[in-house]
């Protein structure tokens, strides 16, 4: 896909330019193939209709050109990912935020009309999961088997529609690794080197003397430091460093937050990188992928989880991945356009993998970037480090069981904007509970729909517009927030109009209308604008609380899902349809 020569993929030093090109296939044979070569630039502009329309009947008919055609002509789907979690850790709240924020954006572009492909998974390899596994008396297999599962049972919990689940010990995800490996090391990209230094063996990372604090020691978040001595290989990182400064500068928001950008620049700007050491001795460390080309080594954990965005990718036939690889490697049971991917969603711990590791990789080996990395920061609880250890957590699983799941994904959206760090208070959570849950929206929608249903029989009555204009405002402004993954902003948006259609209830106090014969065209008016609010806050609510959403539409008696942004336009809901059954939402509870 890139503009690099055949057989000479890695060219590493030479900026590569990460533009869709023809696809193999027709940039290899120009000459030969110029109509092909023409479809090929036609459908990389996603027009396919020009593209299939520029072939001839014969070239139609040969099935390997009808098969590429397929393959291409699908649009590129919204790809997220988030991190992929530590299968040995246990799922807590900074991994439940994460994945809902990824959530509720796959949730928002398909309600927008986006085809979206959304990627979550599991980092199963290296020491610690070895080590825990023996501890255990198991295989590393089966213990990340067990674990995998109640990661798996935690995604559900959590309602993510993810469109696939890695485990980095899946074949389809190790081949890949290896391909890419013997790739670059074909390339050149790798040299063997003895080294004698520093090793966290809790973060599996070499240290030098830079890592240590002013007091001469290193961070305890490294762990038990040890002076090491081994053979390993190590990738050349240090040459692109200023290809990356450059890359980085000239795309604004390839790194979001912007003081998460400043601060990957400032860091290149002021260190000179070091080399990467991509392997770890099979001796030492078995639990990995072996190197394809040394069989003594494994592969560094980081160069085996970063894969898993393309790994997977890859392994649904994509053609930029694909086009990457060597030609034996079998990829294409389906065929999914996905890379670049458009987010890659990550906690700030981990921004330099994948803002200067990662970026690096792709470039050498010939692929475009993801167009952004959001980053997120850090929950605590009660001002201080969630921690196992100290008892200080928050069980999410426990807060849904007792509060709901739309509940616990209402608070962290609302609380915490996608970068700074948050802080969980029990208070906190049970006060916006009360107040924007249960007083907010639940009253709204419950007393609308009861005095539909005591007034009007649950029949809708005439159209009237009288919140049309606040209804099309938190729409306008919805939209906007989540076309720019702004989900903290968005809620905000959405409830002012719940604010707003509460008021409204206090100032046209229905329930004194409906004591007033004379006043059955008020009231009409009134019930029909509070029905249609509730109407179209179910569809902005979508992918935040769908559950919620869900159970509005059902109450309202519509038929289908509020999953279409589209339908958050007002006058839905038509004169004389009868509604379902009112049921409180968010049933208040003393605390
Ligand atoms: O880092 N608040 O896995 P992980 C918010 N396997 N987010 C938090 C958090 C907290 N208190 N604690 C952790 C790894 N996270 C690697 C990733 S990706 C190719 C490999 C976030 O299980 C953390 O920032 O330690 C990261 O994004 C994710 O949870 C997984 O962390």
């Amino acid at each position: 896909m890139l503009a690099v020569e055949e057989g000479s993929l890695m060219a590493a030093h030479r900026p590569v330019k990460p533009v869709g090109g023809a696809p193999p296939l027709f940039r290899r044979h120009p000459a030969k193939h110029h109509n092909l070569f023409r479809a090929g630039l036609f459908i990389r502009r996603h027009e396919s209709n020009v593209a299939i329309a520029r072939l001839t009947a014969s070239e139609i008919a040969k099935t390997t050109f009808v098969r590429q055609i397929m393959r291409l002509t699908m649009n590129k789907r919204f790809y997220i990912t988030t991190a992929i979690d530590y299968v040995n850790g246990q799922p807590h709240l900074g991994h439940a935020y994460e994945k809902i924020v990824a959530d509720v954006i796959a949730r928002s572009r398909r309600s927008l009309g986006q085809e979206v492909f959304f990627l979550t998974g599991l980092d199963e390899h290296g020491q610690k999961v070895q080590q825990a596994a023996i501890a255990e008396g198991k295989t590393p297999q089966a213990y990340c088997d067990e674990l995998a599962a109640d990661w798996q049972a935690f995604a559900k919990k959590l309602e993510l529609t993810y469109d696939d689940f890695v485990r980095t010990t899946e074949p389809r995800h190790k081949q890949f690794v290896q391909a890419i490996l013997s790739r670059l090391h074909d390339a050149g990209q790798f040299y063997k080197e003895t080294y004698k230094g520093f090793y966290s063996t809790k973060e599996e990372t070499f240290l030098t003397d830079k890592d240590r604090l002013p007091d001469g020691t290193f961070d305890p978040a490294y762990g038990e430091v040890i002076e090491l001595e081994e053979s390993n290989y190590w990738f050349k990182l240090k040459e692109h460093q200023p290809w990356l400064i450059d890359y980085i500068k000239t795309h604004p928001s390839f790194i979001a937050p912007d003081y998460r950008r400043n601060e990957v620049l400032g860091f290149l700007n002021n260190n000179e990188l070091e080399n990467l050491c991509i392997s770890r001795p099979a001796s030492r460390l078995n639990w990995g992928i072996p190197l394809p080309f040394d069989n003594d080594f494994v592969t560094y954990v980081w160069f085996d989880a970063l894969v898993n965005y393309i790994s997977i990718p890859a392994a649904h036939g994509d053609p930029t991945v694909v086009s990457a690889l060597p030609s034996s490697l079998d990829t294409r049971h389906s065929s999914l356009e996905l890379w670049p991917a458009d987010i890659h969603v990550i906690g700030k711990d981990i921004l330099k993998f994948h803002a200067v590791f990662w970026p690096i990789m792709l470039n050498v080996m010939g692929l475009p970037l993801p167009k952004q990395i959001l980053v997120h920061g850090w929950w605590q609880k009660d001002g201080a480090k969630i921690s196992k250890s100290t008892g200080n957590i928050v069980e999410p699983i426990a807060v849904i069981n007792e509060w709901g799941l739309d509940a616990f994904r209402f608070y962290v959206l609302r609380e915490l904007d996608i970068g700074p760090d948050g802080n969980w208070t029990d208070a906190g959570f049970q006060a916006r509970y009360n107040a924007e849950l249960a007083n907010g929206l639940g009253n709204l929608v419950n007393r609308s729909l009861s005095m539909l249903k005591r007034y009007r029989n649950g029949v809708v009555p005439a159209k009237h517009d009288e919140l049309a204009a606040p209804a099309a405002k938190a729409a306008d402004e919805t939209r906007a927030s989540l076309q720019q993954n702004q989900l903290q902003a968005a809620l905000h948006s959405i409830w002012l109009l719940v604010t707003r259609a509460n008021q409204y209830v206090d100032q046209t106090k229905p329930f004194n209308l409906a004591k007033d014969p004379a006043q059955a065209k008020r009231l009409d008016e009134v019930l029909y604008n509070l029905a249609e609010t509730c109407r179209v806050l179910a569809v902005l609510l979508w992918p935040f609380l769908p559950g919620t959403a869900t159970k509005i539409y059902a109450q309202l008696g519509i038929t289908g899902g509020p999953d279409k942004f589209a339908e958050a336009a007002w006058g839905g809901l038509k004169p004389d349809h009868k509604i379902g059954e009112p049921a409180p939402l968010f049933p208040r509870k003393e605390t």
